[in-house]
């Protein structure tokens, strides 16, 4: 069995539709991952273990995603030393600005490194812990440089209607 070594953690199985797109990158780099609902303030107290036992369980890295007053990412950063990304989720009536300046304005001492505001931030939180992970893994550093490549490929190949 593969230790997981990035946890997914959510506010609400309604993130998962952002977050989906956290995980589609960590099962194409074949990362071994956990996904799971974790709300700071429905569950606090499952919260608060989740985050205490991450590193003796062997994650190297939590992405977080939550919507509103999306306090979850911070608050597993206040309990674990590991890196915790944070997603803002798109929110019904602030469109996940409120989310955004959540996650992102942790006071001096606690980060938690912030991304985009939905699916471009949640693949881009895996991404991250992926190229943070290559960092002790070769084969791992080569296959993000190969998905750069592609990426690469791809635009210079991209035509528009009216171009010759
Ligand atoms: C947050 O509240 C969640 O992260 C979610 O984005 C938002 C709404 O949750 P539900 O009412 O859909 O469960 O905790």
């Amino acid at each position: 069995m593969n230790t997981p070594q990035i946890g997914i953690i959510m506010g609400s199985n309604s993130d998962y539709p952002v977050m989906q797109q956290a995980e589609q990158f960590l099962q194409q780099f074949s990362i071994p991952y956990e996904i799971k609902v974790v709300s700071a303030h429905r569950t606090p107290d499952l919260m608060f273990e989740y985050a205490e036992n991450a590193r003796s369980r062997g994650l190297k890295a939590i992405i977080a995603g939550a919507g509103g007053a999306a306090h979850l990412p911070g608050m597993v950063a206040a309990k674990t030393t590991l890196p915790v990304l944070g997603v803002p989720i798109p929110s019904k009536y602030l469109h996940g600005e409120d989310s955004l300046m959540s996650i992102v304005q942790m006071p001096k001492g606690v980060p938690v490194a912030t991304f985009a505001i939905g699916e471009a931030g949640a693949a881009n939180a895996a991404l991250f812990a992926i190229a943070m992970l290559a960092n002790n893994n070769p084969q791992l550093a080569q296959k993000l440089k190969e998905f750069r490549e592609n990426q690469r490929q791809n635009v210079l190949a991209m035509n528009l209607p009216s171009q010759p």
